[in-house]
């Protein structure tokens, strides 16, 4: 069976870890949010989350993020130094027995939405809007030579948006794109990102890909050690944004990733979501590829249109087949004798969720639903196995 889990952003999150709990999770994936990227997770405070999860009957299943720095991204700055804290608390926690990091390698930016609220009929969801976001970049951004990077029918059509837009959508708009990074409450601001991206100039995909290659070569014998798998998140949104460069965003950047990496240690966050906003991503085919080398799964799903703009869909609904990946999952892990932990990733806000203070996405009663929708998944495939004498 899957692990079932949530992510908890540590005591500053509205849920608490009895509700994770109380919704069936065995897990949970969290991360030590207080210590400054780069830094070292030190056996101490490791501990001390653990024993806190431990305390409310759960495990810590999966590390959710240890952050890479920025400079890891570019090669410059400290670079040496943030790699050899990172073994250091690769160390630490596979001491403490947690087995499983998952990070992401997206420059200056995590996550990326145009709406934290868009209406659905079971709440809201988050979603992302091509002309909204290009409005963003060419009217609230400014970006720096930004027009070269759009053709005069987006521009217009951006344009066209922006404008009819009030003066309070354009902060929502502003303030959707410009949210801090994941587990902190301070959102960016324009120069922060002007700044930040300026120093991303000059780095294209292929050297993004050689600075990944090389810090999880160099890592690779402290996971080898430590027994610890890093789990790369997908990019979110999968394509470039803000003219920087992508690299976990389709089966080829994965194949490269697997071809360029030597340790079994360096595998994927299978992320049904993000991967599914890519209409090319057909997620049952690259399952079968990946999943041998898949050591977290997020369950959600994109609906997608003509456009390439996507919502969050239910879970039971969208583009993503859950009920075939779960199928596909269970399958693996027969064969592989091993159990994948699971998250249902976001969840859609519940009018009665608004009362509790939690990140956008991250939800209890919407993120609960889907949880017990992929239950009754996984249920479903169960008995199906039974009954055909499996
Ligand atoms: C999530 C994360 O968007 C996703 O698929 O799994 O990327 C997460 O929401 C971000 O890290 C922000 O917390
Ligand atoms: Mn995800």
């Amino acid at each position: 069976m899957l692990q079932k889990t949530m992510r908890w952003y540590g005591p500053q999150d509205g849920v608490s870890l009895q509700d994770i709990a109380q919704a069936g999770c065995t897990g949970v994936v969290t991360a030590l949010h207080h210590i400054p990227v780069g830094e070292i997770w030190t056996d101490q405070e490791i501990k001390k989350r653990k024993h806190e999860v431990e305390a409310a009957g759960m495990v810590w299943q999966v590390v959710e993020s240890l952050p890479v720095h920025e400079d890891i991204k570019r090669r410059n700055g400290n670079f040496q130094r943030w790699i050899d804290n990172y073994k250091i608390s690769l160390q630490n926690l596979g001491e403490n027995g947690i087995q499983v990091v998952t990070y992401n390698f997206m420059p200056v930016l995590d996550w990326l939405r145009t709406d934290l609220h868009y209406p659905t009929k079971t709440g809201t969801a988050l979603r992302f809007e091509w002309d909204a976001f290009r409005a963003f970049d060419l009217f609230i951004l400014k970006r720096p030579g930004v027009e070269k990077d759009y053709t005069t029918e987006q521009t217009e059509a951006a344009k066209a948006y922006f404008e009819k837009l009030s003066e309070e959508n354009k902060a929502r708009l502003a303030s959707s794109c410009m949210q801090g990074l994941p587990g902190s409450k301070e959102a960016f601001s324009r120069e922060n990102i002007l700044a930040l991206l300026k120093e991303f100039e000059g780095i294209d995909e292929k050297t993004l890909q050689s600075h990944l290659f090389q810090f999880l070569n160099e890592i690779s014998p402290a996971l080898e050690k430590s027994g610890v798998k890093m789990a790369i998140h997908p990019d979110d949104p999968p394509f470039p944004v803000l003219g920087l460069p992508r690299i976990m965003s389709h089966a080829d950047h994965i194949r490269a990733l697997l071809e360029n990496t030597t340790s079994q240690h360096v595998g994927l966050c299978f992320c049904t979501g993000s991967f599914g906003a890519r209409k090319e991503n057909d997620l049952p085919k690259m399952f079968k590829e990946f999943g041998s080398r898949i050591y977290f799964l997020h369950l959600r799903s994109t609906a997608r249109d003509q456009g390439g703009n996507f919502f969050e869909a239910d879970h039971l609904a969208g583009d993503a087949n859950l009920y075939t990946i779960i199928k596909l999952a269970t399958e693996l892990q027969h064969v592989e004798n091993r159990s994948i932990p699971m998250r249902p990733d976001h969840g859609h806000q519940l009018q009665i969720d608004a009362a509790i203070d939690s990140f956008p996405g991250y939800s209890f009663v919407g993120r609960m639903k889907g949880l017990a929708e992929i239950c009754g998944m996984e249920h479903a495939v169960y008995q199906e196995r039974a009954e055909k004498g499996l």
